[in-house]
């Protein structure tokens, strides 16, 4: 079995950091049929959100949410100072912008391209 990161149909881990007041990386690049782990820190000194509203659909099963996890109408992940929240997508092909909606925070912006599967 090959294992690679980046090839389609393989689970892939991406890595967002959120602190005062950016996201690293800002801009992320996937495709469509993989399974993404998330992995969302909070290195700040703030609560910070990831608000995807086009993302965190159940269209693009959202899996993995821990119950003691905040999402805010269903379109935003809360991140407390310290915290690491996780959560699997397999998310359709699109662009999706991400932001933190913290009034203050602006800035703290990102954006998902998840490239169509060549057949
Ligand atoms: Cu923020």
């Amino acid at each position: 079995m090959l294992v690679c990161g980046s090839c389609t149909g393989q689970d892939r881990t991406l890595e967002i950091t959120a602190q005062e007041f950016r996201f690293i990386p800002s801009f992320l690049e996937v495709t469509e049929g993989q399974r993404i782990r998330f992995v969302l820190r909070n290195q700040g000194h703030e609560p910070h959100t990831f608000h995807a509203p086009l993302l965190l659909t159940s269209a693009h099963r959202v899996q993995g949410l821990s119950e003691d996890l905040s999402v805010q109408d269903g379109e935003a992940i809360v991140i407390h100072p310290g915290e690491t929240v996780r959560f699997i997508l397999e998310p359709r092909a699109g662009v999706y912008a991400f932001r933190c909606w913290i009034k203050g925070h602006a800035g703290m912006e990102g954006v998902m391209i998840v490239k169509a599967r060549e057949s």
